[in-house]
């Protein structure tokens, strides 16, 4: 894709474009919840459908013209049930917030009660955070991590649940590295006669794969976004009984958003489509196995991990032992300059702020895209290591930069 035709109409916007490929090419991404999308997955995002309206659902449209939308919706959907062997699947959502938030739409009245994890402690702002609005909408009381071992607090959860009665309880997270236990949240929900959300926005890919156990047909909702592990181009997702589909259906249109993004739905049946080939399992086991590489090499070299290690595609690194004097965005920005991009972090227990927070969040999700193994990700960890040792060093920093750009040319992205 050389963006010609854009260079002629804008090349301030073609410019960006090229250096966005650029950057991506050249960089490693490991913020936890990115990944890259093929070029299949790409071209059918980028196709004619974006200038469709199809508000409605496959054979139920608003407009006229709708016959290849609802094509590639079924095609969606049917692909969608399949991989989580889910009764009914939406797929309009524009995103994984918008998927929770037709949830609560769905089931929820103004000011009735939320129960979710805090979100230094893992959670997502979309589950009843102050600034978010859930918080705004709803009442939230939320659950922790055990500060001693980092895992979720499920005995305290339960209490929590039983004090609070939730209307839903809301499971989940976006920075939480082990194995979540979804019965267990499952049967505190029910003894509170609660509903129970499972948001699986970073794990949808290891969840299909079956390298992490399901929350379909334990939660009576499962929502997710479709460009973080699944690898299906931006986009939510919603999964549920058929006895809650109409519900769901019209919380999604008209009761949250109009015209769905038939280009972005496009996209998803793509990578849908690929990751119901056994090469996709293939890939999610190495993400897996990558992962705890990561955090053994990062222990080696004197890493605190928040839970001691990892069971998905992630782990959280608390700074203030082995780094006392050194911040997550410290971090954040000394490893950008090297051209490795991940992300500063809350960690359970924080000391400083959401915007300058004492850990790291390091996913592998699209380093294994890119085809990194075990040795590829011990060498980018030992690299790791040392830019946060010594961030100040301009030989370090020059020679790590130096083996990144050969890393990068060595597995190559889009060309
Ligand atoms: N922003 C995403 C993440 O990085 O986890 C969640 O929506």
């Amino acid at each position: 894709m050389s963006y010609e035709r854009v260079r002629k109409a804008d090349p301030a916007v073609a410019d960006a474009l090229v250096a966005e490929r650029e950057r991506q090419n050249d960089t490693l991404a490991m913020i936890a919840s990115e990944n890259h999308v093929s070029e299949a997955v790409l071209q059918a995002q980028r196709s004619e459908l974006t200038n469709k309206y199809a508000e409605g659902y496959p054979g139920a449209r608003y407009y006229g013209g709708c016959e290849h939308a609802d094509t590639v919706e079924q095609l969606a959907i049917d692909r969608a049930r399949e991989l989580w062997g889910a009764d009914h699947v939406n797929v309009q959502p524009h995103s994984g917030t918008q998927a929770n938030m037709a949830v609560y739409l769905s089931m929820l009245d103004p000011g009735d009660r939320i129960l979710s994890l805090e979100l230094e402690d893992g959670g997502h702002l979309s589950h009843g955070h102050p600034a978010n609005f859930t918080g705004q909408t709803y009442t939230v009381e939320q659950y922790q991590v055990d500060p001693e071992t980092g895992y979720i607090d499920y005995e305290g959860l339960r209490e929590r649940a039983e004090a609070f009665d939730p209307d839903i309880v809301v499971s989940g997270y976006s920075a939480y590295p082990r194995e979540v236990e979804w019965e267990r949240i499952q049967a505190a929900a029910d003894a509170a006669d609660a509903y129970h959300l499972a948001d699986i926005a970073h794990i949808t890919g290891l969840v299909a794969a079956g390298v992490h156990s399901s929350p379909v047909g334990v939660a009576d909702f499962v929502t997710g976004s479709t460009h973080k592990t699944i690898r299906a181009g931006r986009g939510g997702i919603i999964m549920c009984e058929e006895s809650y589909a109409d519900d769901i259906d019209s919380a999604v249109f008209p009761g949250a958003q109009g015209g769905p993004l038939m280009h972005n739905i496009a996209g998803k049946a793509v990578g849908f489509a690929e990751a119901l080939e056994p090469s996709f399992e293939t890939y999610a086991e190495q993400v897996t196995t990558n992962a705890q590489v990561l955090a053994e090499r990062l222990q080696d070299h004197g890493f605190s991990l928040v839970s001691g290690g990892t069971d998905n595609h992630l782990v959280l690194v608390d700074l203030r032992e082995s780094h006392p004097d050194t911040t997550g965005k410290d971090v954040e920005t000394a490893l950008e300059d090297v051209g490795i991009v991940l992300n500063a972090n809350t960690v359970p227990g924080e000391t400083r702020s959401a915007f300058n927070p004492s850990g790291i969040r390091i996913g592998t999700p699209a380093l294994t895209t890119r085809g990194f193994d075990e040795t590829a990700i011990r060498e980018v960890t030992d690299l790791i290591a040392r830019v946060v040792d010594s961030p100040e060093d301009n030989e370090t920093t020059q020679s790590v930069g130096a083996r990144v750009d050969e890393l990068t040319d060595a597995f190559p992205l889009y060309t």
